[in-house]
């Protein structure tokens, strides 16, 4: 399969140097005044009071495309400015840049174009649509973060057997008594608690940049899709029993609230740097203490989008996460770079970010591969293969130190991921709803199947189907079963790995063999066709509902292909019919009117 690339956006060009820039600016000094109409307001966002503004030349910037003939060119960038955007493909970084900076760039080699409309996007305020009653105004699909919370507290309440709510800490506000402001970071914990044992667990943050406006919402849509689902499909229902799901929806909620007025923030709102701009805080995704500040991947400027913090986890927020995963999930990678974490380790991380349509694994602060990275390629190919992203290593990017994937692998060994969702930062409703949210529910879906082993399933085929003779039966009746297996699920791009072919399937009856509960013998499928030679195979089998109580049953169906891997496993619902005696002693079976229930 061709990986689909997102349309480019198409540029408008006002200028393209610095020397354009100055001639069609005019002037040095560039007065702005209010329009009466707040739609029409226009501020730059570094300046934060209802004062009409004045900004000089200087102090102004503009959002560009900086086109480079060289990668290294970008790992020197990255360290400086902060790139939004880094398009492979046509070789450009999109990044807001002041005159000092396209000065820098133009003189490092870089042709700078300035993009006019992402220019006027980033110094808009927003304003609330005709009728808008909820949401970020101008952006109805994504909840506030009021009503972000509100969303936890109320599935909380609807859902008390499957939902709990932890807070991990205190943004930085919160840690301030004075200011009498902040927020908790709250991690909204899904699993069936009635089923009490040791489970894997994946754990998906969001939004620690509060400017990108999608990951957040993608997070409670997730949620929500778990829990509507748990109970009517029987692979959610398979996941929120086995398995343990921790979203931390709004991992920086002071910033969050600066940027649902459409300020551009993206670093938490810590007042000791940069003191009183809105240039002040820590970028969170430099400050965590893995290789923090090492390689040239954040900047030690407090004002810079990059500061990585005046030590490793200084942040609150910072401190919170890494205190939650470090009590979550086991230390299994020693120190050594290339220690690898054993295959068996459990759990996944994710990190969802925006923009640019991409899957990063670690290491993000050098070129040099993990030792787990074949491993680490493989989901994260199969992860791309869902929402057609472009999977790759972080730091084929850019450099970045003192990251979120660095340390969750680089200290704890997990499976660790960062996703660049969507096309923009301000993401547009339409583009969420049509295609963000369908392409990445199915990849975080088969991201939380493989946390029993994630460095071992994604090797292993899919099931993508199981049709069932009859999805209820009286008990000692017998249900066929058709299902097709696929190895073939990769995102092509960044890996060799081909599709192998089927090599056995089987199923297990109401007990995956992982479970605590004692290991049920599995029943085997049989090739379609006679013979299991291809990398996708149809395979039928039977189940003999001897002996099976009234009730749902639940099957679990899973593949192996010719290399011995296992792939994870596709749940499916079936029905044995009460027994009830009737009025002159014959047993007929009662049918079921709801089979969801
Ligand atoms: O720079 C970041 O923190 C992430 N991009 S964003 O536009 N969301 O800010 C990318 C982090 C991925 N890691 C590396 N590129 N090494
Ligand atoms: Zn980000």
């Amino acid at each position: 399969m061709t990986p689909v690339r997102k349309p480019i956006r198409r540029l408008v060009i006002v200028g393209t140097s610095l020397l354009a820039l100055i001639l069609l600016t005019g002037f040095l000094e560039i007065t702005k005044s209010w329009a009466t109409n707040p739609a029409d307001q226009v501020s730059h966002h570094s300046t934060a009071n209802d004062e009409p503004t004045t900004q000089t030349t200087a102090e102004k910037s503009w959002v560009i495309r900086a086109y480079y003939s060289d990668p290294e060119m970008v790992v020197n960038l990255a360290g400086r400015i902060e790139p939004w955007e880094i398009n492979q493909e046509l070789g450009y970084a999109v990044l807001e840049a002041d005159l000092a900076e396209i000065q820098w760039l133009e003189v490092s080699g870089f042709q700078v174009v300035i993009d006019d409309q992402l220019t006027l996007l980033s110094s808009r305020d927003f304003s609330k649509l005709p009728g808008q009653s909820s949401g970020i105004p101008g952006y109805p699909c994504y909840r506030t973060l009021t009503e972000t919370f509100e969303t936890a507290n109320n599935l909380a309440d609807e859902y008390p057997e499957l939902v709990s709510l932890i807070d991990i800490g205190d943004s930085w506000e919160k840690t301030d008594s004075a200011l009498q402001a902040g927020h908790d970071l709250l991690v909204v914990k899904l699993t069936n608690a009635q089923r009490n044992q040791t489970k894997p667990k994946l754990f998906i943050m969001a939004s620690m940049h509060p400017r990108e406006l999608a990951p957040a919402e993608l997070s409670t849509r997730f949620a929500e899709y778990l829990l509507v689902n748990y109970n009517k499909n029987a692979d959610i229902t398979w996941l929120l029993d086995y398995n343990e799901i921790h979203l931390l929806q709004q991992a920086n909620p002071d910033g969050r609230l600066h940027a649902e007025t459409g300020q551009f923030w993206r670093k938490n709102t810590n007042n000791d740097y940069c003191t009183d701009t809105n240039n002040r805080g820590a970028d969170l995704n430099r400050n965590f203490s893995f290789q923090w500040g090492c390689c040239g991947g954040s900047s030690s400027n407090v004002c810079d989008e990059l500061y990585r913090g005046p030590n490793p986890s200084s942040e609150p927020e910072t401190l919170a996460i890494q205190t939650y995963l470090r009590s979550q999930y086991p230390d299994l990678r020693q120190e050594p770079l290339n220690a690898a974490a054993p295959i068996t380790t459990t759990g996944v991380f994710i990190d969802l970010h925006s923009y640019s349509g991409l899957i990063l694994w670690p290491w993000g602060f050098t070129t040099t591969l993990t030792s787990n990275s074949t491993a680490l390629e493989t989901l994260g190919r199969k992860l791309a293969f869902f929402n057609d992203y472009t999977p790759q290593q972080a730091m084929k990017l850019y450099p970045t130190d003192g990251s979120t994937i660095d340390f969750a692998y680089g200290e704890l060994g997990v499976a660790a991921y960062t996703f660049e969702i969507g096309t923009s930062f301000f993401q547009d409703c339409s583009t969420f709803e049509s295609a963000i949210v369908p392409d990445n529910i199915p990849a975080l879906i088969y991201a939380a199947k493989t946390i029993p082993a994630p460095y071992m399933l994604p090797y292993g085929p899919d099931v993508i189907t199981i049709t069932l003779s009859q999805t209820s039966t009286i008990q000692g009746g017998r249900i066929q079963i058709r299902a097709t297996l696929d190895d073939t699920r990769f995102m092509p791009e960044n890996g060799t790995l081909p599709g192998e072919s089927i090599n056995r399937a089987e199923l297990y009856l109401d007990n995956p063999p992982d479970s605590t509960q004692a290991s049920p013998i599995p029943v085997p499928l049989l090739p379609a066709d006679g013979e299991f030679d291809s990398a996708i195979e149809s395979a039928l089998g039977e189940i003999d509902t001897q002996g099976l109580s009234a009730g749902r049953h639940s099957l679990f169906l899973r593949g192996q292909d010719s290399n011995g891997n296992w792939g994870p496993f596709t749940a499916e619902f079936f029905y044995i019919e009460p027994i009830t005696l009737g009025s002159e002693g014959v047993f007929f079976p009662l049918l079921f009117s709801n089979h969801s229930s």
